[in-house]
């Protein structure tokens, strides 16, 4: 334990050194990049395929989707036209900001204005990698119990919007949707909180309103930097 701690400590470290500067190339440019969480099977592909079909022909978006085997979801994201790369972690059970350079390494970055990230299915070990983004956003399923944000409290705190997804099934589910929001908001008083169904399409208005807002937000920024 005690040699664990230093060595995990310097590979954070480095983590962060790249996180910062990937920032700063897309802040620069105004991109807007997402870092989506959650544990496996809580809806992310299937809430970017919604995004991605809902996104005009030749918008300036890109995705990033890691797994640690298989490249389904990229299959699945590509169908949609925008570039797609799958991350395959080979049993690392997150992406790192490494990991994020290397796969933008042949990508223009000045085409882009929106970079989505779909982690490795986990709530642990995602929140402690910096990847640069502007945001992360974790995704808990109604089928997932209320009490996850105080059983793993980092991610929540570090995310900047808790999306409560598949709502369509809470009919059929004991899940208290206020209790869940309200545990979110004793780890982070500041979290939003949106409710999803892809099945019934309940919330997608307002999630596409939230993306469209910090996607201004971050063009305004580099508006005021060249001012
Ligand atoms: N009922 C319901 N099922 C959903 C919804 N979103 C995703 N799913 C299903 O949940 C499963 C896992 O979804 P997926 O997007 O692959 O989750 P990921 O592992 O977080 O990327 C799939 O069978 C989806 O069809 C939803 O809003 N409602
Ligand atoms: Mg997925």
């Amino acid at each position: 334990m005690t040699e664990r701690v230093p060595l995990e400590r310097k590979v954070l470290n480095e983590n962060a050194r790249i996180a910062e500067e990937l920032r700063e190339k897309f802040q620069k440019r105004g991109i807007l990049c997402l870092n989506i969480i959650s544990s496996p099977g809580s809806g992310k592909t299937t809430l970017l395929e919604r995004t991605l079909a809902s996104l005009p022909k030749g918008d300036r978006v890109a995705v990033l989707t890691g797994d640690i085997q298989t490249d389904n979801d990229a299959a699945r994201l590509r169908r949609f036209g925008f570039p797609v790369k799958q991350i395959t972690t080979g049993g690392t059970c997150h992406l790192d900001a490494r990991m994020i350079q290397k796969h933008l390494e042949d990508w223009d970055l000045d085409n882009l204005d929106l970079l989505l990230i779909e982690n490795v299915g986990n709530l642990v070990c995602p929140s402690s990698y910096d990847l640069g983004e502007d945001a992360k956003i974790v995704v808990l399923s109604v089928t997932e119990g209320e009490d996850k944000p105080l059983k793993y409290p980092s991610i929540f705190f570090k995310s900047d919007l808790l999306i409560l997804s598949k709502v369509d099934l809470l009919p059929y589910v004991p899940f208290n949707i206020d209790e869940a929001a309200e545990n979110a908001r004793k780890i982070h008083p500041e979290i939003e909180v949106l409710r999803l169904s892809c099945q019934s399409s309940e919330g997608f208005q307002e999630w596409m309103d939230w993306l469209n807002k910090r996607r201004t937000e971050a063009k305004s920024r580099i508006a005021q930097a060249v001012v």
